[in-house]
């Protein structure tokens, strides 16, 4: 498998509840390295591009409410098959539908607060990767 980035952003709800560590760690232990972050306060400008592909759902102003209700945690991990490791990792959008042991199991508290974001598939990977982070931040 090859070795690729994602982007990950452990949001608000995370944040606040002092569960950065605690992600991270989970992150590393499943052999994804860490070569990209920090906090941020996101504007609604900034939220609402990133979530740009969801505009027309109807859940768009509550998911860009919700993105800037506090600072988030943005990195980009880095690792064999790294994309759908870490969406293995999240587990399911929904907590109630996601898998024991999974982040979003073990610490989500509703399908809008769900603690973190994952790029789904190689092209958002890059896309969301290059949005927040210019390469000389990445030290892979
Ligand atoms: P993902 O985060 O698991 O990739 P997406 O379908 O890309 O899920 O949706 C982006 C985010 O929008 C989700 O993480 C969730 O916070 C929110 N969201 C998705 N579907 C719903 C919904 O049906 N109601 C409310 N919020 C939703
Ligand atoms: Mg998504």
């Amino acid at each position: 498998m090859a070795i690729e980035r994602t982007l990950s952003i452990i949001k608000p709800d995370g944040v606040k509840r002092n569960l950065i560590g605690q992600i991270l760690s989970r992150f590393e232990a499943a052999g994804l390295t860490i070569v990209a972050g920090r906090l941020q306060q996101l504007s609604r400008a900034e939220a609402e591009g990133f979530y740009a592909v969801h505009k027309a759902r109807p859940f768009f102003k509550d998911l860009v409410d919700f993105m800037i209700s506090g600072p988030v945690f943005i990195s980009v991990l880095e690792g064999e098959g790294a994309i759908a490791k870490n969406r293995d990792l999240m587990g399911a959008t929904n907590p109630k539908e996601a898998a024991a042991g999974t982040i979003r199991a073990d610490f989500a508290e509703s399908i809008d607060a769900n603690t973190v974001h994952g790029s789904d598939a190689p092209e958002t990977a890059a896309v969301e990767v290059a949005y927040f982070f210019r390469s000389i931040e990445i030290c892979g």
